[in-house]
């Protein structure tokens, strides 16, 4: 192997943006995406770094309001700010860069990528902060987070109540799939202004409990062990909210659903737990 861009974990990373850029989800320079390194990711980088100079340490957040601690020494493939998904395989090294994290969590520098200059994804803080719960949450299983601009569902946060209870059971609702993928609902972050402390410690503070976070009349968050399933649930929510909207877009009013029971059943037919709130 000579390049880095050959490491599968890049490899998969470059073809999630792809996928991502085909669906739609990333007008101009929608959405961004980051990787937390295992430490076999990390030795199997290395090698393939040599020669390279590090860029100088910079704040996580342009603030300095944001700290990861438990995350210190970590390392994170992310889009680069302002980058488009679309060039992410054309030009990966201008695109997106590897950032290695301090002892504080609090500051990073580029140790791939990022040519032309420029820094990480402008919600580089929300990300990092996400991934600060899930690994703790799921003993450093989920190591992927997806941020896109999906039209359906970003339509359905005009018409449908801003709660978690509200859209988890919209959603459910149509397609029996759903409660299987995403058996303890979604939550849902009221409009905030993107990139900043504010919104990525509401994000976070969802995640404790949701693998998959909307943002009002912006988008979704999705947190996932791979990329495959990072992918797969922001384009199985995004076609739940497209039937949402169908439905509502009738003008009909519904003569059947999914009931409450039913979830229960699928719950415990396919093993997820289904939170009894939702019911
Ligand atoms: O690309 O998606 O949330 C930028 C964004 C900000
Ligand atoms: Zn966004």
């Amino acid at each position: 192997m000579k390049n880095y861009t050959d490491l599968p974990y890049v490899r998969e990373f470059v073809r999630l943006c792809d996928i991502g850029d085909r669906q739609g989800f990333h007008e101009r320079n929608g959405g961004n995406l980051s990787y937390h390194l295992s430490d076999a990711e990390i030795r199997a980088s290395r090698p393939l770094l040599r020669g390279r100079r590090p860029g100088p340490w910079t704040d996580v957040d342009p603030k300095g309001d944001v700290a990861v601690p438990s995350l210190g020494g970590h390392w994170f493939l992310v889009t680069g700010s302002g980058k488009f998904f679309r060039n992410v395989s054309w030009d990966t090294e201008a695109s997106v860069a590897l950032c290695e994290l301090d002892e504080s969590g609090a500051h990073y520098r580029v140790l791939w990528g990022l040519r032309d200059g420029g820094r990480p994804t402008s919600e580089f803080s929300s990300h990092l902060m996400n991934h600060e719960v899930k690994f703790r949450a799921s003993g450093g299983a989920m190591r992927v987070i997806y941020h896109a601009h999906p039209a359906s569902l970003i339509a359905m946060t005009y018409v449908v109540p801003l709660t978690d209870r509200a859209f988890t059971r919209a959603l459910w609702n149509t397609m029996t799939e759903c409660p299987v993928i995403f058996p303890e609902g979604i939550g849902v972050v009221k409009w905030m202004v993107p990139g900043g402390r504010e919104v990525a410690v509401a994000t976070s503070k969802l995640m404790e409990r949701y693998n998959n976070v909307v943002w009002a009349h912006h988008g979704l968050f999705c947190a996932a062990d791979t990329f495959d399933n990072a992918m797969g649930q922001m384009e199985t929510i995004e076609k739940a909210a497209r039937i949402v909207m169908m439905i509502l877009s009738s003008g009909r009013k519904p003569l059947t659903g999914i009931t409450s029971e039913g979830f229960l059943a699928i719950g415990k037919m396919y093993g997820g737990k289904i939170p009894r709130r939702f019911l």
